[in-house]
């Protein structure tokens, strides 16, 4: 059985194009991703594309993520020497919070070019992430209630939009949006599971019964007790579906299991956190 999920090849010439014209305006990117798999929500030219830019992975919904792996994470990012922090964009005390981290790097750049050239130079920040990463909710917990305004500097590229979010710090409008690893196909099948990739072009019941599998290995605890799974030892996948199907009375009228509802709630559930705070991956 092989769940091959497909991103449009299409999507990121387009994405590089973008992300490439408006990563050489700015001085600081903040990199979004999802602390429940932060490796798999990571791009994979991104490195490349950012390079002598100061960068900042954040990894959101850290909310729905296990605390203990975000940690590592983080750890393991200060072991590489990139600065990462984790954070609900929905909280505004984890904005603010982050909002003073991110006037600190400006400032020490600010005032670090200040002494070299004697120029007060304003520190330009881009957001970037793959889709539903929740680029749009920080930016908006970014900008507050700040209008973008027309830059019309020589060498800016037209039309491009600043916010200023700071006396010395812009904040450019538009997240830049990233593609995932498209050719990875664990990748993309911990994407899916997140709901980051549209679930009409996939198959629920294949992916639900893959995700079963996955998180048994990881947090049977929660699948257990929720889906009443006791004595379903030695189940697997599809099977284990069939079993959740019928102890939630989850049936057909026929009296058969109706799969397709049960991978739907299943995944609803992960995704809306009733499952608790799961992270599928580690360093
Ligand atoms: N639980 C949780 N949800 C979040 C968080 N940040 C954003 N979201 C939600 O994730 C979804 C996608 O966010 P959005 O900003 O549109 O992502 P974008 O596609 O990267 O712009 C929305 O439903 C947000 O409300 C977070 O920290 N925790
Ligand atoms: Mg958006």
């Amino acid at each position: 059985m092989a769940l091959r999920i497909h991103w449009y090849p299409g999507h990121m010439s387009k994405a590089k194009r973008i992300i490439k014209e408006n990563i050489r305006l700015v001085d600081l990117v903040i990199e979004l991703r999802d602390a429940r798999i932060p490796k798999s929500s990571a791009n994979p030219d991104f490195e490349l594309l950012s390079r002598n830019k100061e960068r900042m992975i954040l990894l959101n919904k850290k909310d729905l993520a296990d605390p203990v792996k975000t940690r590592e994470w983080i750890e393991h990012f200060r072991e590489q020497g990139i600065r990462g922090q984790a954070i609900n964009c929905l909280k505004s005390a984890d904005i603010r919070e982050l909002k003073r981290t991110i006037i600190q790097m400006a400032e020490e750049k600010h005032n670090d070019i200040k002494e070299k050239k004697g120029i007060r130079k304003t520190i330009r920040i881009m957001v970037v992430g793959i889709p539903n990463v929740g680029k749009s909710t920080l930016f908006n917990g970014l900008a507050g209630g700040a209008k973008a305004r027309t830059e019309d500097r020589p060498g800016v590229t037209r039309g491009k939009q600043w916010v200023k979010i700071h006396p010395f710090i812009d904040l450019l409008d538009t997240p830049g949006l990233l593609w995932p690893k498209a050719d990875d196909q664990s990748a993309m099948r911990n994407l899916a599971f997140i709901g980051s990739i549209r679930d009409d072009i996939i198959d629920l019941v294949e992916l639900a019964g893959t995700f079963l599998d996955v998180v048994m290995d990881l947090y049977p605890q929660p699948l257990v007790t929720r889906y009443k799974l006791e004595n379903t030892e030695g189940l697997k996948g599809y099977h284990l579906l069939e079993a959740i199907c019928k102890n939630q009375g989850w049936i057909r009228s026929g009296g058969t299991p109706d799969l397709e509802r049960g991978a739907k709630q299943l995944l609803s559930d992960f995704r809306s956190g009733k499952l608790g705070c799961i992270t599928l991956e580690t360093p």
